[in-house]
């Protein structure tokens, strides 16, 4: 056990899913149903501070405080873990849109755990911080760690696959096409596809196969290949949701046009192979020598272009007012 602090701030980066998680586990403890490979992005981030609180927890997100019961889960398996009886104040902003599709959950959950470990002084080992992220929010598990990250299916934590030099060339170009929070959970949508969705048992069956093959593709860097089996697997993901009831459409006009715009660069010989989350941007993997290119076609659409390189895992900044 390490020294407690009045207050404690992490930073952490969002996780990306290459091949993605989209469903979870019967029983109610948010296990996913499918393995997912991710990349941390660099120039994306959440900053979170942490302090104590009187009897019941509160969060706010650039200000804005959140459902109690969003975050109660989380709380729990952290009170569960460390032994402590305290209630936490937490305030998270991130340095992109929230809840737009762009994974904020999972970077404001692995650093308000991280955050919260370095306040109680608990010192848990980062699998056990994913553990207890996982449960606030399946991709916060993958983001506890920095780099290339897996979270397999059935899987209760996630795990590092490479570190975040493993590919310094790979780039990460984000269109931003609608900034406004989605009118459907991520939580509700695969819910949604699980009830209704006549795709969901052979998305499922055919998930572990393009995982494998990213994987592979990834650890040697083959960005065709990785390219490949990420468009399969969020296409397919997205395949359960137009069959849903009612479907789930998080797609507008303008990711069809920049689907499209990516395949026209593939055609000219641009490496840019596209995936999208829950929410209608679209983030296309390319190499650093290939961005300007990437970015002027995705900018006619994209009301903001972010490009992010490969990122660490979470940074805990210096603790202040350290007390016994
Ligand atoms: C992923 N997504 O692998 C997938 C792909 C979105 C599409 O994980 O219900 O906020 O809180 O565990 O992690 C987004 O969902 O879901 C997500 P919960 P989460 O990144």
């Amino acid at each position: 056990m390490g020294r407690a602090a009045e207050n404690a701030e992490c930073t952490a980066s969002p996780s990306l899913a290459l091949t993605k998680y989209w469903g979870k586990v019967d029983g109610g403890a948010n296990i996913p149903a499918t393995s997912s490979l991710a990349v941390t992005l660099r120039e994306l981030s959440s900053t979170t501070r942490v302090e104590r609180s009187g009897g019941t927890d509160m969060v706010l997100i650039d200000g804005v405080p959140q459902s109690e019961s969003r975050f109660a889960p989380v709380f729990e398996a952290i009170r569960a873990e460390t032994g402590s009886t305290e209630h936490f104040l937490v305030e998270s902003s991130n340095n992109f849109p929230t809840a737009a599709g762009l994974a904020s959950s999972s970077s404001g959950i692995a650093a308000l755990v991280c955050a919260v470990n370095a306040l109680l002084g608990s010192e848990l080992p980062a699998w056990k911080l994913s553990r207890i992220a996982r449960v606030g929010s399946g991709s916060a598990a993958r983001a506890v760690f920095g780099g290339f990250t897996a979270l397999p299916a059935g899987g209760t934590e996630a795990q590092p696959v490479h570190d975040a030099n493993h590919w310094p060339e790979l780039r990460v170009v984000v269109a931003v096409l609608q900034s406004g929070p989605k009118a459907v959970s991520s939580r509700e949508a695969m819910e949604r596809v699980r009830r209704t969705s006549p795709y969901f048992a052979p998305w499922m069956e055919t998930a572990e196969e393009l995982f494998a093959e990213a994987r592979e593709a990834l650890s040697i860097r083959d960005l065709e290949r990785l390219g490949h089996a990420m468009r399969l697997s969020y296409l397919r993901m997205f395949s359960t949701m137009f069959a849903a009831d009612p479907p789930v459409l998080y797609w507008q006009s303008r990711s069809l046009a920049v689907i499209h715009a990516c395949e026209d660069l593939r055609r000219e010989g641009v490496p840019a192979y596209e995936t999208m989350d829950a929410g209608p941007q679209i983030k296309v993997l390319t190499t650093n020598d290939h961005v300007e290119r990437v970015r002027a076609a995705l900018a006619t659409e994209a009301e903001q272009v972010l490009v992010s390189g490969v990122g660490e895992g979470p940074r805990v900044a210096e603790k202040t007012g350290v007390e016994p």
